[in-house]
C-alpha cells in the first residue's frame, strides 16, 4: 500500500523498518471508519477481540492479553542516551549502539507472515501549537484500535506534520513472541525513537502515552522550555460561572481518573459547582503569551483502571465505557456478554469468563478470594464519551493552570492537604511524593517507594536535571506561576480504615484549595507548610467527628522526622549517590523543613 505522506524522513524510516522486519503486508492508517471498522472485523475473526453486546455497549470490544503481560514492566524498560549520566538514577541505562545491537536481530523478520500497520498520530489537538506527531509501526490491531480512542490518528496527523519537517516521534512495536525475557521497552531520547518488543499490554505498545507524551516528551520539554507531566487536568466552575484549571500529579492507580471526572457532593452541586474533565493521565504544559502555564492533554481518550470503577465512584468514567469502548483483562458475563470486574456492583456473573479466559461460576469463584478481573484491567474509552469533559478539551491553547497538586496513597505521616511556601518549596514537595505501589506495574503491591512527581517510571532524562528545570520554570512564571499544594486520599486509622471518603468528597479538598489560589481563606503555618484551619475544611453532610478532621489534619513531629531522615537517605544514596545532579535549593528545602522542626 502506497504511503499517505510526501515527508522524506517519514518514508525512509518506515522503508528502512520494512525492510528490518519483513511484513507480508504493510497497511497505512488512514484513520477512516471503512479501514478500521476492516480491522475490527478481521479482529473478530481471529479472536484477538470479542464483540460486546451490541445493545448494551454499541461498538465495544474485548481483549485479553497473556497472563504474563498485563502491566508497564519498569524493569525492562530503558533510557538509552549516549550518555549515562544523562539517564541518572531513576532509569535503566545501555549504551544506545549496544542497545540496537541486541535488539536489532530480534526485530529481523519478526513480521514474516504479518501485517504491518503504520500509525500516524497527533499527540494533542491538530493545529495545537503544543501538538506533537509521532509514527508508531506495530503487527498488532489491538494496538490500531487503541491508538484510534488514545491519540487523533490517521491522515490528519501527517498535514500537521508536513512534508519535510523531521521533528516526528519514531516508534517500532512488534508483539513477536510475547516472550517476558525478551521484552523490551527503550527509550532513544535524542534520536526521537522507542522500541517495544515482546508485549501487547497497553503502556508498554501504545507508544503515543507513556513512551512517547512522558519519557521522550519530558526530555524535550527540558529542551524546549515546556514540562510534560504525569497529571490529570480539570477545571472547576464555580458558582459565578468563573472556570479554575487544576493539574494533579499522583502515581498510577491512584486517584487522577477519579479526581478528573468527580461529581461534587450535592451541598457543592445546588449552589452551582460543576466539574470538567479535560484529562486524566497526562498534562503537557507551557507558559502563555500573557505569562501563565497553560496545560492541554495530549491524548484523546482515557485507559483507565476498571477494578473499584462503579456508579457511585466514578460515574463519568463508567458512562465513558458504555459505547465504542475496548476492554482488556477484565471478566465477561457470558448471559449477556458484559464487561464485570471487582467493585462494579456486589453481583458477580454466575455465567461468567474469568480474565485469562476459563469458564467459572463467578459468585462461588468470587466468594474463594479469586479475581474475575485483573487488577490493572483497563477499559479504554473515547473522552468524547465522558458526560463532563470540558468544552476546552480541543482548545489548541490549552487551559491556564492555577494549581499544581501532587499525592499518593500514604497511610500515614501526610496530612490530607497541605500548601507549599512557594514554587521552591512545592518543587521539593514534588521531589518527596512517596507512595505504596500499586498493579499498575509488575512487582510487589503495597510497598512504600519514592515517586518524585509521581513521574519515576516516567522521566527520560536524569532527575536531577528535571528537578532543575521545574526550579527554572518557576522562575520563569514568577508570580504566575500555579500555587503548589499536596494531598492524600489514604490515610489509614488505627483500625486500617481509609480515613477521609475520597472521590466526590475530595471536591472538599479542591474548594479550600480554590479558595486559598484566590487568597479567600486564611490557612495555620505548620513546619510542612499551610494546613488548613478545622473549620475550613468543609465537611457538612459527612459523617466525620472533630477528632478525626484533626487526625486527617495532623502533622506528627515523629513521623515526619522520619519522614525527613529518609528524604536525606534518599537524596544523598538513592540520587546524587548514584549520579543525579540535585539542584542545591532542594537541598536547602530539605535543611529548612528540618529546621523548622527544631532540627
Ligand atoms: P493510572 O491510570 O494507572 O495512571 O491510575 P489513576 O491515577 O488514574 O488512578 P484511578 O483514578 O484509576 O484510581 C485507581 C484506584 O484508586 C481505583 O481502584 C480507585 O477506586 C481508587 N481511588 C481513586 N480515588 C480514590 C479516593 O479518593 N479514595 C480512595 N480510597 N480510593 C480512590
Ligand atoms: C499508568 O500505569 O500510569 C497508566 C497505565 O496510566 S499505562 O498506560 O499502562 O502506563
Ligand atoms: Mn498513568
Amino acid at each position: 500500500m502506497a504511503s499517505l505522506t510526501k515527508n522524506p524522513n517519514v518514508n525512509a524510516w518506515v522503508d528502512e523498518m520494512i525492510a528490518l522486519t519483513k511484513p507480508d503486508k504493510v497497511v497505512w492508517i488512514d484513520g477512516s471508519d471503512e479501514q478500521l471498522e476492516g480491522l475490527r472485523q478481521e479482529a473478530l475473526s481471529t479472536g484477538e477481540m470479542i464483540k460486546m453486546n451490541e445493545e448494551l455497549y454499541p461498538g465495544c470490544l474485548y481483549h485479553r492479553t497473556a497472563p504474563n503481560d498485563v502491566a508497564r514492566v519498569e524493569d525492562r524498560t530503558f533510557i538509552c542516551s549516549e550518555k549515562k549520566e544523562d539517564a541518572g538514577p531513576t532509569n535503566n541505562w545501555m549504551d544506545p549502539n549496544e542497545m540496537w545491537a541486541m535488539l536489532e536481530p530480534m526485530y529481523d523478520g519478526v513480521m514474516k507472515g504479518r501485517t504491518m500497520y503504520v500509525i500516524p498520530y497527533s499527540m494533542g489537538p491538530i493545529g495545537s501549537p503544543l501538538a506533537k506527531v509521532g509514527v508508531e509501526l506495530t503487527d498488532s490491531i489491538y494496538v490500531v484500535l487503541n491508538m484510534d480512542i488514545m491519540t487523533r490518528m490517521g491522515t490528519k496527523a501527517f498535514e500537521n506534520l508536513g512534508d519535510t519537517s523531521d521533528d516526528f516521534v519514531r516508534g517500532l512495536h512488534s508483539k513477536a513472541d510475547v516472550d517476558p525475557e525478551k521484552r523490551y521497552i527503550v527509550q532513544f531520547p535524542e534520536k526521537n525513537t522507542i522500541c517495544s518488543i515482546n508485549s501487547a499490554y497497553g503502556g508498554n505498545v501504545l507508544l503515543g502515552k507513556k513512551c512517547f507524551a512522558l519519557r521522550i516528551a519530558s526530555f524535550q520539554g527540558k529542551n524546549e522550555g515546556w514540562m510534560a507531566e504525569h497529571m490529570l487536568i480539570l477545571g472547576v466552575q464555580k458558582p459565578d460561572g468563573d472556570i479554575k484549571y487544576i493539574t494533579a500529579a499522583f502515581p498510577s492507580a491512584c486517584g487522577k481518573t477519579n479526581l478528573a471526572m468527580l461529581i461534587p457532593p450535592e451541598i457543592y452541586t445546588k449552589q452551582g459547582y460543576k466539574v470538567f474533565t479535560v484529562g486524566d493521565d497526562i498534562a503537557w504544559m507551557k507558559q502563555g503569551e500573557d505569562g501563565r502555564l497553560y496545560a492541554i492533554n495530549p491524548e484523546n481518550g482515557f485507559f483507565g483502571v476498571a477494578p473499584g470503577t462503579n456508579a457511585k465512584s466514578n460515574y463519568n468514567a463508567l458512562a465513558s465505557t458504555k459505547k465504542n469502548a475496548i476492554f482488556t483483562n477484565v471478566a465477561i458475563n457470558l448471559d449477556n456478554m458484559t464487561p464485570w470486574w471487582e467493585g462494579l456492583d456486589k453481583n458477580p456473573p454466575v455465567n461468567a469468563q474469568e480474565w485469562k479466559g476459563a469458564n467459572v461460576n463467578g459468585v462461588e469463584y468470587t466468594a474463594k478470594g479469586e479475581k474475575l478481573a485483573h487488577p490493572n484491567s483497563r477499559f479504554t474509552a473515547p473522552a468524547e464519551n465522558c458526560p463532563c469533559i470540558s468544552p476546552e478539551f480541543n482548545n489548541p491553547q490549552g487551559v491556564p493552570i492555577s494549581a499544581i497538586i501532587f499525592g499518593g496513597r500514604r497511610e500515614k505521616t501526610t496530612p490530607l492537604v497541605y500548601q507549599s511556601f512557594d514554587w521552591t518549596h512545592g518543587t521539593y514537595i514534588g521531589s518527596a511524593v512517596s507512595s505504596e505501589t500499586t498493579a499498575a506495574a509488575t512487582g510487589a503491591v503495597g510497598v512504600l517507594r519514592h515517586d518524585p512527581m509521581a513521574m519515576k517510571p516516567f522521566i527520560g532524562y536524569n532527575v536531577g536535571d528535571y528537578w532543575n528545570h521545574w526550579l527554572e520554570m518557576g522562575e520563569k512564571l514568577g508570580e504566575n506561576a500555579p500555587k503548589i499544594f499536596n494531598v492524600n486520599w489514604f490515610k489509614k486509622d488505627e483500625n486500617g480504615n481509609f480515613m477521609w471518603p475520597g472521590f466526590g468528597d475530595n471536591m472538599r479538598v479542591l474548594d479550600w484549595i480554590i479558595k486559598r489560589c484566590e487568597g479567600k481563606v486564611d490557612a495555620q503555618e505548620t513546619p510542612i507548610g499551610y494546613l488548613p484551619k478545622p473549620e475550613d475544611l468543609n465537611v457538612e453532610g459527612l459523617d466525620i467527628s472533630a477528632e478525626q478532621v484533626d487526625a486527617l489534619l495532623a502533622v506528627d513531629k515523629d513521623l515526619w522526622a522520619d519522614e525527613i531522615k529518609e528524604m536525606r537517605r534518599y537524596y544523598d544514596e538513592d540520587i546524587a549517590g548514584k549520579g543525579g545532579r540535585i539542584p542545591a535549593a532542594l537541598y536547602e528545602e530539605l535543611d529548612k523543613l528540618e529546621k523548622r522542626f527544631g532540627g
